[in-house]
């Protein structure tokens, strides 16, 4: 189901009873940050939260609106988001090529196409550009924009969707990175050296340009998803996003810079990357719980300012888990496991716990079949796309429930040799790794946690688990209600 906007989505929130409005005036400086993140904290993740009155901005603010099981699935437009997952394994055909990347790169655009999917683009001006302020007009200062923890380096726009085109094969990415407000029209750009905004903007630096940057606040929220989700570079958030709303993103030509836009977002800032221009950036209040550390990134020059004549500004938070991310983390975790099924049939179910912040910790299972098949396993998930940040990952047998992380525990704890069965490499760390020796660079870990073979040299007898016997049970069933326990 697609939605006309985030607005239409608040609708629903709201109707589902999903939201709390909020009227009593809160400070966008820690304020909101401090009730948001009681909220997130709450068992269910709490109800999503409308601010109509953040102090000093005429905006309303929304925050946790994906903050849920529920709230995930809704902005997806399904039930449960577990269903996607189904509905994409059921898509996989045995021609589709093996390999994440062929299969995203191929089956996709495939899929989105087959299904009318591709974005639209529609002449004359959006709803997001009701109001264009250009010059002297640009003012962030309009947008309850949050400073949200107390060592953070200024405001930060939460949930950005940032717009760039790769120069050479004027691909469109969208990809989310916090972006820190320096003054009124100039910004910074977190886009990671792993991340495709990056890459387009060193293609451009080569060519001795800028390069030009939208970045975008709003839309159907399947959209904000699709800019977090690990696509492969190359593959258009925007047909992915099609795919997930089952109906295609319009887009309206930008006002200032040659970008497309939704023409259904709320807010869109439209600005110039220099990369001969860095400035410090951060610190920032991370989601690893952690402050990430204050570094040089690139600056944005505003071009313009445009959005709806009542705009609602869209923002998250991220600190401590759990916190909202984790269920956009979550939705990942299950829409990309038939992708990476795919190049690993052996894999049964994958979790990545919330505490693990998506890259610190993976619990895998697997249908082990022969030797040393655990770590082909996990350096498979090494070499895969942004899965090579996966700082810790345990593989288990078919058998073991990866998604009860006591029962992970209690099996890791008894069937593994820490010599034998761990597996250390060195390669690319996500650069909000603040144990890394360098930035970006340092060291991973696997755990064998599945049961050994003798093809591994492991001659002595692997023991059954506990269990009863089923007739004991099925006694006991008849007896239960006679006992009086
Ligand atoms: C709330 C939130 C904030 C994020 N902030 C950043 C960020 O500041 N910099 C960054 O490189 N990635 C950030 N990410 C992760 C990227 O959005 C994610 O890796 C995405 O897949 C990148 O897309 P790309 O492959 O098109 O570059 C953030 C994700 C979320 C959910
Ligand atoms: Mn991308």
């Amino acid at each position: 189901m697609a939605y006309q906007d985030f607005q239409d989505f608040i609708a629903h929130l709201e109707r589902a009873g999903e939201l709390r409005r909020i009227r009593t005036a809160v400070d966008p400086y820690l304020e909101i940050t401090e009730i948001a993140d009681r909220v997130m904290k709450m068992p269910d993740g709490g109800p999503a939260l409308l601010f109509e009155n953040p102090r000093g901005s005429k905006v309303p603010l929304i925050i946790n609106a994906f903050g849920s099981r529920k709230r995930m699935s809704m902005a997806l437009g399904v039930v449960d988001f577990e269903s996607i997952g189904c509905e994409i394994e059921g898509l996989l055909k045995p021609e589709v090529p093996s390999g994440l990347v062929a299969a995203a790169r191929e089956f996709l655009p495939k899929l989105a196409v087959l299904a009318k999917m591709p974005p639209r683009h529609d002449s004359g001006a959006g709803r997001c550009q009701e109001v264009v302020l250009t010059g002297d007009a640009i003012d962030l200062g309009i947008l309850p924009i949050l400073h949200c923890w107390p060592q953070d380096g200024g405001r930060y726009i939460t949930l950005p969707l940032v717009f760039t085109n790769d120069p050479n094969t004027g691909k469109r990415n969208v990809g989310m990175y916090r972006v820190q407000v320096f003054d009124k029209c100039t910004t910074g750009m977190h886009w990671q050296m792993h991340k495709v905004g990056a890459e387009h903007a060193r293609l451009r630096a080569e060519k001795k340009q800028k390069i030009e940057v939208a970045i975008v606040l709003g839309g159907d929220p399947a959209l904000t998803y699709a800019a977090t989700a690990p696509l492969p570079p190359g593959i258009d958030e925007m047909l992915f996003a099609g795919f997930l709303r089952k109906k295609p993103v319009h887009l309206v030509k930008a006002k200032t810079v040659d970008l497309e836009v939704p023409e259904d977002a709320e807010i869109v800032i439209e600005g110039t990357v220099d990369l001969t221009e860095q400035r410090m950036e951060g610190p920032f209040g991370d989601h690893t719980g952690y402050y990430s550390l204050a570094d040089m990134y690139p600056v944005v020059h505003l071009t313009a300012i445009t959005h709806r004549r009542n705009p609602v500004y869209p923002c998250t938070i991220v600190g401590q888990p759990p916190m909202e991310d984790g269920w956009l983390g979550k939705a990942t975790e299950r829409l990309f496991l038939p992708l990476l099924k795919l190049t690993l049939p052996e894999v049964v179910d994958m979790n990545l716990p919330v505490e693990g912040i998506f890259h610190n910790i993976a619990l895998v299972s697997i249908k082990k079949r022969y030797p040393g098949q655990a770590f082909k396993v996990m350096h498979a998930l090494w070499g895969m796309g942004q899965a090579m940040f996966t700082k810790m990952i345990f593989v288990f047998d078919a058998e073991v429930d990866v998604q009860n992380v006591q029962e992970c525990l209690w099996r890791l704890g008894n069937n593994i040799d820490p010599e034998r069965d761990t597996c250390i490499v060195r390669g690319p760390i996500d650069v909000l790794d603040h144990s890394s020796r360098t930035l970006g660079f340092g060291s991973k870990i696997g755990f064998d946690c599945t049961r050994k073979l003798p093809a591994e040299g492991f001659d002595r007898e692997w023991p059954d688990v506990i269990e009863m016997s089923v007739d004991v049970k099925a006694k006991v069933d008849a007896l239960w209600n006679d006992l009086g326990i």
